[in-house]
């Protein structure tokens, strides 16, 4: 493997998300892990699951569940959770699908993207790093907890876990755009499609890099958790 990287919540950030793929070029060579949450609040959650989808085809891949995801598949099980969906993101995710962007109907989400959705996993884990969407309890081994927390479970207050390894998540926002790093646990969710950034952790070169709606592109550095270099606008 080349590059170790992680992109945290997406939230149908597609213009972000275009500019993150364009600068950082994953490769057949790097392993990309997609930390949940890829859909919702922002304006092209179609587009957004078909660049990836397409992007799968060339680079090595892995998908985690997010609790938006969850909501959408309960969605799709039952007619009464959809409607709560709808004030949880799901307006925005199924107009995204809609052919005249006005009428939000979950028949219009294809086979192939709630293919992908339903592949999603609730953690990851190398040697030394644990991929998860919330979090996880820091003392019980991850094939032992109750997966509602791999979803829902805050970056609070996080004790480094009993393995020893890192762990890398999204799923609280990080308001100030700047991943929070712990060292033992870093959260990657920047606020993406709410005035803040998408990032996409390079985990092994401890850099970060950052796009966000307005075509805009930075590189964090993950140690002094600074800018470095100038921040370039794409015209
Ligand atoms: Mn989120």
């Amino acid at each position: 493997m080349d590059r170790l990287l992680a992109i945290g919540d997406i939230h149908g950030c597609l213009t972000s998300l275009q500019l993150l793929i364009e600068k950082v070029q994953p490769t057949s060579e790097d392993l990309l892990v997609i930390l949940g949450d890829v859909i919702s609040r922002g304006p092209d959650t179609k587009g957004c699951i078909d660049l990836l989808i397409a992007l799968e085809q060339d680079v090595p891949m892995v998908f985690l569940m997010g609790n938006h995801e969850e909501f959408m598949l309960d969605a799709h099980e039952c007619e009464i959770a959809c409607g709560s969906w709808m004030y949880f993101g799901g307006e925005e995710t199924l107009l995204s699908y809609a052919p005249d962007y006005q009428s939000a109907d979950i028949q219009n989400v294809p086979d192939s993207h709630w293919e992908l959705i339903e592949s999603f996993q609730d953690y990851f884990e190398t040697d030394e790093e644990i991929f998860v969407h919330g979090m996880v309890e820091p003392d019980e081994p991850l094939d032992q907890q109750d997966s509602t927390a791999f979803r829902w479970l805050k970056f609070e207050d996080v004790q480094p876990h009993i393995s020893g390894k890192q762990v890398i998540c999204g799923h609280t926002s990080q308001k100030s755009g700047i991943p929070a790093n712990l060292k033992h646990a870093i959260c990657i969710d920047t606020n993406a499609c709410r005035g803040g950034w998408l990032t996409c952790l390079d985990v092994k070169a401890e850099i970060a890099h950052q796009t966000n709606e307005e075509s805009e592109y930075r590189i964090l550095d993950m140690n002094s958790m600074t800018v470095m270099g100038d921040r370039e606008t794409e015209d």
